[in-house]
């Protein structure tokens, strides 16, 4: 309820809404020539994934073709992807790294 009694028992809101970011997923995608022990590394550079977690996603991607690292908002997803793909390409792999609405 607002507090004033002219809403007769309709609860409304009070605060000003703020608009949640939509979710967006990072994804990264396979193919045969980036070695896994790179995969891992980004992995843990910019997802901030321990060796464990790392792998698991390396191999669900080499195995499935596709996997995601994290979820963000877009303009960190957007981020997260030209870091990845500025490192890739400096070390002359052809990882591709994309972003996909959650
Ligand atoms: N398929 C790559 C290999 O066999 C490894 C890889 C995994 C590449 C995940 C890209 C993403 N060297």
């Amino acid at each position: 309820e607002d507090g004033d009694d002219t809403n007769l028992g309709i609860a409304t809101k009070t605060r000003a809404k703020t608009k949640k970011p939509s979710p967006y997923k990072v994804l990264i995608l396979n193919d045969d020539y980036t070695p896994m022990e790179f995969v891992v590394l980004v992995l843990k550079r910019f997802f901030n994934m321990d060796i464990d977690e790392a792998t698991r996603v390396m191999l669900h991607v080499h195995q499935k073709g596709v996997g995601v690292c994290g979820t963000f908002s877009y303009e960190v997803a957007e981020t997260k992807v030209t870091q990845v793909m500025d490192f890739a390409r400096k070390n002359e792999h052809p990882l591709q790294c994309t972003l996909e609405k959650a």
